[in-house]
């Protein structure tokens, strides 16, 4: 007679993953409709930052369905005891699946602004790609060795944050005062958001330390703030720049 104990089963969790799925609708037809209004040459951001909002809100529209997530053993109360199979944790790996697609975007919009060379941005991407697959092995294993994992993804953030702050910077400061501008409000918003991610990570899929539901407005507002935000800034900061100066 095995116990199983479940926690966290939300509720009232989903009316919040439902508002954010519907912010990230609405901003991704505002992105597209104001690129609407330019020449389509002119269109690279819209695109690229409406594509980011709406692989969000398919991720939401999962999450607040109640889909996306799997149960995995977090806490042992007594290892080995069969008596006992331990606590289990709604894993929503949906999430990586969203970050897999919008944070390399995300990036895009970013090393474009700054004009950062092809090799660069291509290896940032592929950095990036490893941060999203360590941090999603590492909260679908049950054992310690999470924390490794764990462990590499943010080597990854830092390599992500050090090109952002020291080599973006001065390739967008080159550019103009513009660009520059465009970039320190963008890149900045970034890291400092960024940085907080694997914060939620550890005391959610990592420690357990609070709830899905906790986590949901946690990981929610960092969303909000890292994707609609994010691109209204991006597009905005965009306005008096011709792409051809950044040789789009
Ligand atoms: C993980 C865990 C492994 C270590 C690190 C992480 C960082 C994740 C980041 C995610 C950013 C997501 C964004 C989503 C857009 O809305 C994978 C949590 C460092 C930085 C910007």
């Amino acid at each position: 007679n095995g116990r199983t104990v479940d926690i966290a089963i939300t509720v009232r969790g989903s009316d919040w993953y439902w508002a954010v799925c519907a912010v990230m609708t609405a901003c991704t037809f505002v992105f597209l409709g104001l690129g609407m209004t330019k020449p389509r040459q002119h269109r690279v951001f819209h695109y690229i930052t409406a594509s980011i909002t709406m692989v969000a809100a398919i991720a939401y529209f999962s999450m607040a369905s109640n889909l996306g997530w799997t149960p995995i053993d977090v806490e042992f109360l007594r290892p080995g005891d069969p008596e006992v199979r331990g606590i289990n944790r709604e894993i929503f790996y949906v999430r990586y699946i969203d970050w897999f697609i919008t944070t390399p975007l995300l990036l895009m919009d970013l090393m474009l602004t700054a004009a950062m060379p092809w090799p660069t941005i291509l290896f940032i991407v592929l950095v990036d790609e490893i941060m999203i697959v360590t941090g999603l092995v590492g909260a679908l294993v049950r054992s310690s060795y999470k924390w490794g994992y764990f462990a590499f993804g943010c080597a990854a953030l830092a390599y992500i944050v050090w090109i952002l702050v020291w080599e973006g910077r001065r390739h967008a400061n080159a550019l103009g005062n513009d660009v520059g501008r465009c970039f320190t409000w963008c890149g900045s918003l970034t890291t400092m958001l960024w940085i907080l991610y694997p914060i939620a990570w550890g005391v959610c899929e990592g420690g357990n330390v609070i709830s899905p539901d906790s986590e949901a407005v946690f990981y929610g507002i960092l969303d909000l703030l890292a994707k609609p935000v994010f691109g209204a800034l991006l597009i905005w900061g965009h306005k008096g720049i011709d792409p051809a100066r950044l040789g789009l």
